[in-house]
């Protein structure tokens, strides 16, 4: 990191830090602590992981979910080896608590759930806001949106995993469809501890769908063509509380226009040296 940047971090800590200090006396007190929690990162180190998933990964969802056909996955395909420098990414998603700091900061307009959900939830994440809107979030932390090869391998690790916590198609580590797990809608973030990726990341399974930066561009050598393919799309990962355990695996594509405003899709940043 460039010393200059180190001291544009060191006086951001510093205003956390009074922040904490003066909110508790203005009323906003729950939601001042709660950014320090949730602004929390998570390194990710150097070095190659495999994205996307084999013929026998997709052959493994179809049989596992029941699905009638071998194509729904084959934007997945095939599984590559991606080489990475280090980078840190948010523990959470960021949640309503730490959007509101953001909105007093910058002016910038609420999402269209703000209202109903900030102050009962500030630990909800943040939901119906566009790519822009948390491309723009992210730059205002001194931060970037996480590239779609980044996300993946905070959420999997290195040992092609199907999910954060490992192998097993478990229901209850997650915040899916329904609420077996609790949680009708998004949960606040961190209630699934044993949803934990190998880096400790938490929720990049369920609870809601992330913006990345990148479009929805076929993966190197994929061979299956998609009309959706192209700068139309942008991805977006990990499935939320609307979807079923199939899509929560990370190396799902998901796509969503970037002008979509959805109460299903948020978003976390990373940052790197
Ligand atoms: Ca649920
Ligand atoms: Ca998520």
């Amino acid at each position: 990191m460039k010393v200059g940047s180190e001291k544009t971090l060191k006086i951001s800590v510093f205003k956390i830090w009074l922040f904490l200090l003066i909110f508790p006396f203005s009323g906003l007190g729950v939601s001042g602590i709660l950014i320090a929690e949730a602004g929390e990162m998570v390194q990710v180190p150097e070095g190659s992981f495999i994205m996307g998933s084999s013929e026998e990964d997709i052959l493994w969802a179809v049989k596992k979910f029941h699905s009638e056909s071998l194509d729904w996955y084959r934007d997945e395909t095939p599984a590559h080896s991606v080489a990475l420098s280090a980078f840190e990414i948010d523990k959470y998603e960021v949640t309503f608590g730490d959007y509101a700091v953001y909105m007093e900061a910058t002016g910038k307009p609420p999402p269209r759930e703000y209202e109903n959900s900030r102050l009962n939830h500030p630990r909800q994440p943040v939901v119906s806001v566009s790519w822009q809107d948390a491309k723009d979030y992210c730059h205002w932390a001194k931060k970037r949106l996480p590239t779609e090869a980044e996300w993946e391998k905070a959420a999997r690790g290195t040992d092609k995993r199907h999910y954060p916590w490992g192998n097993e198609a478990d229901a209850l580590n997650t915040n899916i469809r329904g609420k077996g797990d609790s949680y009708r809608n998004a949960s606040p973030g961190g209630k699934f501890p044993e949803g934990a990726s190998p880096y400790g990341v938490m929720d990049m399974s369920g609870n809601v769908w992330e913006w990345t930066e990148n479009w929805y561009q076929p993966h190197p050598d994929n061979e299956h063509s998609n009309d959706f393919y192209g700068e139309k799309f942008k991805v977006i990962k990990g499935g939320s509380w609307n979807s079923n355990l199939d899509l929560a695996r990370p190396a799902v594509r998901g796509k969503a226009f970037p002008d979509q405003k959805k109460n299903y899709i948020g978003f976390r940043c990373v940052a790197s040296k």
